[in-house]
């Protein structure tokens, strides 16, 4: 089968639409479908940010309910579950309503109405889905494919994809197996600088942590490493990560996630990864890679519609 594995849509629901019908879907029987039975695979972060986001998870579900279509969990849906499921060990949510980590879900929140009947309906899903996905030939996660991390996740999901509500709830406590596991798979690996030193983000907040390029064997520096606005990247450190930073090479086996917002003109990241979040949330391109059975990944098969 062929597969069309699309990157962080974050609400955006009109350049949803025009990428799938560019891909070739059209809507039968109320859900976009491929007239030669190829599947859409979502990379996980359908919420936050954009203008339609009740509408984006609506296609993706009518596309599971039609076997068109399949969606990862990613971190943005494991924080709105967090924020809508109670601890049934306290009085709280499992992700605390607090202002600091409720500044990007605010809009998900305005738009289905905070503990409205829809709120909860959606929470309830959100809860329905894999953070991992491996059909053998290709992988997804959201953002890291940590093997130790993908096994513990693996060994708790059923053979939908699910984890149950064990494995859930222990995921919010910080420091547990669920939790790293969870962290890594869906927020991948983020690596101090040395010093105190900080860099600006996208949204201009000083961070002293990095992102990094787990899948590139010859990021060995922080400043080879980094994962920043081409801007900052003179500001981080050009010296060695210490050993026990250093990340898993990518398998052999082609890996897509998302997660990353990079910048300029979409390219696969080596032959087994592709990312294909370019930062669509916001006045980026949302971005898919055409995958028909190959091997060895290629810029040829990146497909993707205009900010
Ligand atoms: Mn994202």
């Amino acid at each position: 089968m062929g597969y069309d594995i699309i990157g962080d849509v974050h609400g955006q629901g009109g350049k949803m639409k025009a990428l799938l019908k560019k891909l070739g879907y059209r809507i039968k029987d109320g859900a976009y479908r491929h007239p030669e039975g190829r599947q859409a695979l979502f990379l996980g972060d359908l919420i936050d940010r954009g203008p339609e986001q009740v509408e984006v998870i609506n296609i993706v579900r009518n596309m599971i309910e039609a076997g068109s279509g399949r969606t990862i969990m990613g971190n943005h849906e494991w924080n709105a579950l967090g924020c809508g499921m109670r601890d049934p060990e306290g009085s709280d949510y499992l992700r605390p309503r607090i202002e600091a980590k409720m500044k990007e879900h605010k809009e998900f929140l305005r738009q289905v109405g905070m503990d409205s009947p829809l709120h909860m309906e959606l929470v309830d899903w959100f809860k329905t889905l894999p953070p991992v996905l491996d059909l053998g030939s290709i992988r997804l996660c959201h953002a890291w494919w940590n093997p130790d991390s993908i096994d513990v996740i693996k060994a708790a999901q059923d053979r939908n994809g699910k984890l149950g509500d064990a494995f859930l709830i222990g995921s919010y406590r910080k420091r547990t197996a669920p939790w790293q596991a969870i962290e890594y798979v869906t927020k991948g690996y983020e690596v101090s600088l040395p010093g105190g030193d900080t860099f600006l983000d996208h949204n201009e907040v000083p961070r002293k942590e990095i992102r990094v390029r787990w899948w590139d064997d010859s990021a060995t520096s922080y400043r080879k490493a980094a994962l920043v606005p081409e801007g900052e990247r003179s500001r981080i450190p050009d010296i060695p990560m210490p050993k026990e930073v250093k990340l898993g090479a990518s398998s052999n086996v082609p890996t897509f996630v998302g997660h990353y917002w990079l910048t300029g003109t979409p390219g696969v990241q080596n032959a087994t990864t592709a990312v294909l979040d370019y930062g669509a949330g916001i006045n980026g391109p949302l971005v898919a890679y055409r995958w028909d059975g190959e091997i060895l990944l290629n810029n040829d098969k990146l497909i993707w519609v205009k900010g």
